[in-house]
């Protein structure tokens, strides 16, 4: 049996919604396209000269590699004149970025991403990943503010990611309560096939993930947790330890295989190095939807209040009582 299309699922999960007009499914596909266009860039951008920095510097304070900018691009061009996306939030851009024509100004969506989330692993074709969310406005009535973006992770309508592995995969998740569902790109026809429907994340297993060379810059607590899981001590026997550098394929590993990663605050850094609207509230919907946890160490991520577009947190997030031991042990 032919196993549905990413496009097919996204219709039939539609008619299930009788009230529901079609434009998140165009904003999914668009999303499903900004990430094949860019699966298929990374494939050649060695031989065309697309690897090495750009020589600017981001908001963030980091410096910007000419994919990272090449993503940014695929991922706001895809919303261009869609009519249904007000405007876009980028990782990459200090600012958000509204569409002009009439039709989009009073779009009823507004999309976050992170294009190129891991890029410190261009250089080594390591894995990448992009990471999307979909907001609802409030009002249509008054011109898109930067203000409307500052959202709770609770009030997504639909969040996800694309890894860039040896596969690209695409993983989301639409609704309050829609299951997590992940697609395989064929390359040879440039479709995506449902190949893990209705994800759960394992308990009791899988791995510990964090950049244990910031131990020094963690408090006492942070360093016994993070011991416990090394030293077998935490809730279930001892784990590897993994980590990538990219959010996106760590997180994926812990989705399917269980476990936990972690970002914490650092002395220097209190509230960590992840953004908060582009990385941590999508990936902590996917998680909960998939029936694990997130947590910034004392709040659960998706009741967090941005109050600043580049807001950054800690992250605990992966199997749920993983994440309720790490918050447990942090208080
Ligand atoms: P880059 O995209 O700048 O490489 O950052 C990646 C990232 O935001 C996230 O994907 C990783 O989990 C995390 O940073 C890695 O940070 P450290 O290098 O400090 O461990």
């Amino acid at each position: 049996m032919t196993r549905p299309t990413l496009i097919e699922h996204i219709r039939t999960t539609e008619r299930l919604h009788p009230g529901a007009t079609g434009e998140l499914s165009r904003i999914l596909a668009r999303l499903s396209l900004a990430g094949r266009m860019v699966a298929q860039r990374l494939l050649n951008a060695g031989f065309l000269g697309e690897h090495g920095e750009t020589g600017i510097v981001n908001v963030q304070g980091e410096r910007v590699q000419k994919l990272d900018e090449l993503a940014d691009h695929t991922f706001v061009r895809v919303f261009e004149s869609l009519g249904s996306v007000c405007a876009v939030a980028s990782e990459e851009r200090a600012k958000i970025h509204a569409f002009d024509d009439d039709e989009s100004q009073s779009g009823k969506y507004m999309v976050l991403f992170d294009p190129l989330d891991g890029s410190g692993n261009i250089d080594i074709n390591g894995s990448l990943g992009s990471i999307f969310s979909v907001h609802q406005r409030e009002s249509i009535d008054t011109p898109v503010h930067e203000r409307d973006f500052l959202k709770r992770g609770d009030a997504q309508v639909a969040a996800g990611y694309i890894l860039y592995g040896p596969a690209t995969v695409f993983v989301y998740t639409a609704g309050e309560d829609g299951p997590v569902n992940g697609f395989t790109l064929d390359r040879s026809i440039g479709e995506f096939f449902l190949t893990h429907p209705d994800i759960r994340m394992p308990e009791g297993g899988g791995s510990y993930s964090v950049n244990e060379s910031n131990e020094s810059k963690w408090d006492d607590k942070t360093k016994e947790l993070v011991a416990s899981f090394r030293q077998g001590r935490a809730p279930v026997g001892k784990r590897a330890a993994r980590y990538t550098g990219a959010l996106v394929a760590d997180f994926h590993r812990t989705l399917l295989q269980g476990g936990i990663f972690l970002y914490p605050g650092l002395t220097d850094r209190p509230r960590g190095k992840l953004r908060y609207l582009y990385e941590a509230a999508p990936l902590a919907k996917i998680a909960e939807r998939a029936g694990g946890a997130a947590s910034d160490g004392q709040v659960r991520s998706l009741e967090l209040d941005p109050t600043e577009l580049h807001e950054r947190c800690p992250l605990f997030v992966g199997s749920r009582a993983d994440v309720e031991y790490a918050v447990e042990s942090l208080r």
